[in-house]
């Protein structure tokens, strides 16, 4: 009884160390995800598609350089079995560092798309060709070299399984009502009411709530002026907003 129908999103993984997805599908609220059919991610190896007599994924870079690239063959072969697999016209995302960034509104992109395949690539990179011929878009989740696209593919699966109704339960909701969207969080605090002499401010064990939503929003603000300035940028201030936000300097000696 209650259960609503939802559609569940779909996300292939291709890649040759499938079992490190299990750090999603076997832990937390993704593994919940998975367990009520909210979600599913479902692996491909390139390793099962070599025609290669010894299995072999990788070979080395024409012109010369260092190391070895994934080549096309058992990719593209993964892939379109992933294809297969996957809802039509679902779109193939490869995780790279030339990628365009992750950020919050491209994790609402994938969301809307209902279904993704997401390629985690390894060795120093992969022939060229793939990305032409198989892939829609290339992401990265920050400037950085890793040995491997599977944890970004894994930032991606939690980030967006977050935002399928049902996996987050009533926080989802507390979230979206509460939570000024666009900002660093308040900060928060648990029992007891005082460590070594630190305190939990007192508007928080007032139980006046207006005022506690005021110093939550107050503080929101007031971090990511400090932290993140490059967030408010495009972000129109209201007019309590302005006033909880010049207060905050002023306390902290910020003008
Ligand atoms: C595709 C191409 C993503 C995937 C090259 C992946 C960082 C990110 C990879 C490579 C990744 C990111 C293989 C190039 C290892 C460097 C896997 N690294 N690399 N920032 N690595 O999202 O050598």
């Amino acid at each position: 009884m209650g259960r609503r129908l939802l559609a569940m999103y779909y996300f292939g993984v291709v890649s040759l160390f499938p079992e490190m997805f299990d750090a999603v599908t076997k832990y937390g609220v993704t593994r919940r995800a998975c367990e009520k059919e909210l979600i599913k991610v479902e692996a491909f190896n390139p390793r099962d598609y070599t025609l290669d007599k010894f299995g072999n994924v990788d070979a080395k870079p024409f012109g010369g350089g260092p190391g070895m690239l994934m080549q096309y063959q058992p990719l593209h072969d993964a892939i379109k079995v992933a294809r297969e697999h996957a809802p039509s016209g679902t779109k193939v995302v490869c995780l790279s560092p030339q990628g365009k960034q992750l950020d919050h509104s491209l994790v609402t992109k994938f969301h809307s798309w209902g279904s993704m395949i997401l390629i985690a690539g390894r060795y120093e990179g992969i022939d060229e060709r793939v990305l032409q011929t198989e892939v829609d878009l290339e992401v990265s989740i920050g400037d950085y070299v890793l040995s491997g696209g599977e944890l970004p593919a894994m930032c991606i699966i939690d980030a967006v399984s977050r935002l399928v109704p049902g996996v987050l339960g009533n926080i989802q909701n507390a979230y979206e009502d509460t939570f000024a969207q666009g900002l660093l969080h308040f900060p928060q605090y648990t029992r007891p009411e005082e460590i070594n002499g630190l305190k939990v401010p007192e508007v928080l064990v007032s139980g006046n709530h207006e005022k506690i939503r005021q110093w939550r929003l107050q503080q929101a603000l007031g971090r990511t002026y400090e932290r993140r300035p490059d967030l408010l940028e495009g972000r129109e201030l209201d007019k309590l907003e302005r006033k909880l936000l010049k207060a905050y300097k002023e306390e902290h000696g910020l003008n």
